[in-house]
């Protein structure tokens, strides 16, 4: 197997590195096009080709650990595995930064970082959809639910960002229950560039990537694509201004679904990852 990296480097010991990557390749709701369960090992393929300088400076330098990668078809096994990483990394005092497989796999993260700081987490998401329907299909571990079962299991406050894909029951939940969102429509009128967390958001953040977040130009490379999304230098300035805001424990990127014609979208995601660990380690020592 490939760590991050490991054209770059060795697979740091766990004991010294800031980051655990946790690779996670589950693929069991897909709604659309397939192909999430090869998204990990293909962002740690793509990482290979990254340069270290990430134009800031060396993220690689905190230390980057790759666990095993985590395998299976039955959603509430893989959860429970990516559940178990998740609290190891995090009681190591590393940041767990999940590869996904479909977005089901934040679960699994969520209840570690719910179980080790409680309330003292609010939750970003950077998506296409806003993920927040009672069940898709019949099925409550779908990725078209992952965040409203994540709301109800922690109560986090959760702002949404660059959504552009949702039904209405998804609006009234995001109404009932005071979810930010957004829009994907917002976004470019207002030309964001950095986001501005409420008051009531607590001091440490789980940030969420599904790829769809990004424009469809950028990212065709996931389940379901929808024009209308975030940029890529907005995209990143978002994330730097919520790692100088508040600390991000936990985050990862999610629904990669790998097209051997696309693979800048592989390395797209690598990038994505490796930039966020830059903001994370910048941010970390200030
Ligand atoms: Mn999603």
């Amino acid at each position: 197997m490939n760590h991050f990296l490991s054209s770059e480097m060795e697979n740091t010991p766990a004991a010294e590195a800031l980051f655990h990557v946790i690779p996670a390749a589950l693929e069991a709701s897909v709604s659309y096009g397939g192909g999430t369960g090869r998204g990990p090992q293909a962002i740690l393929e793509a990482s290979d080709q990254l340069e270290l300088w990430d134009g800031e400076g060396f993220p690689y330098k905190a230390g980057i650990h790759t666990r095993p990668v985590i395998e299976g078809k039955d959603a509430e096994t893989v959860l429970a595995a990516i559940e178990k990483e998740t609290s190891r990394a995090l009681d190591q005092e590393a940041i767990p930064v999940l590869l996904g497989g479909e977005h089901t796999v934040t679960l699994g993260a969520a209840r570690a970082v719910f179980e080790k700081f409680d309330g003292s987490v609010g939750l970003v998401q950077i998506d296409a959809h806003a993920d927040l329907r009672h069940n898709y299909e019949g099925n409550p571990y779908s990725h078209a639910s992952v965040i409203r079962k994540i709301h109800e299991l922690t109560g986090w406050p959760v702002y949404q960002v660059g959504i552009r894909a949702l039904c209405d029951e998804e609006v009234r939940y995001q109404k009932e229950k005071g979810i930010y969102c957004l829009s994907g429509r917002d976004a470019d009128r207002q030309q964001t560039r950095s986001l501005t967390l409420p008051v009531e958001f607590p001091e440490y953040l789980y940030v969420t990537i599904d790829v769809d977040g990004l424009d469809s130009s950028l990212m065709p490379a996931t389940g379901t694509p929808v024009p209308g999304g975030l940029g890529w230098y907005q995209t990143l300035d978002i994330l730097s201004s919520l790692a100088t805001q508040r600390k991000i424990v936990a985050f990862d990127c999610v629904e990669l679904a790998p097209r051997d014609h696309l693979s800048f979208c592989d390395f797209t995601a690598a990038q994505l990852v490796y930039n966020v660990m830059g903001y994370v380690q910048r941010a970390d020592k200030n």
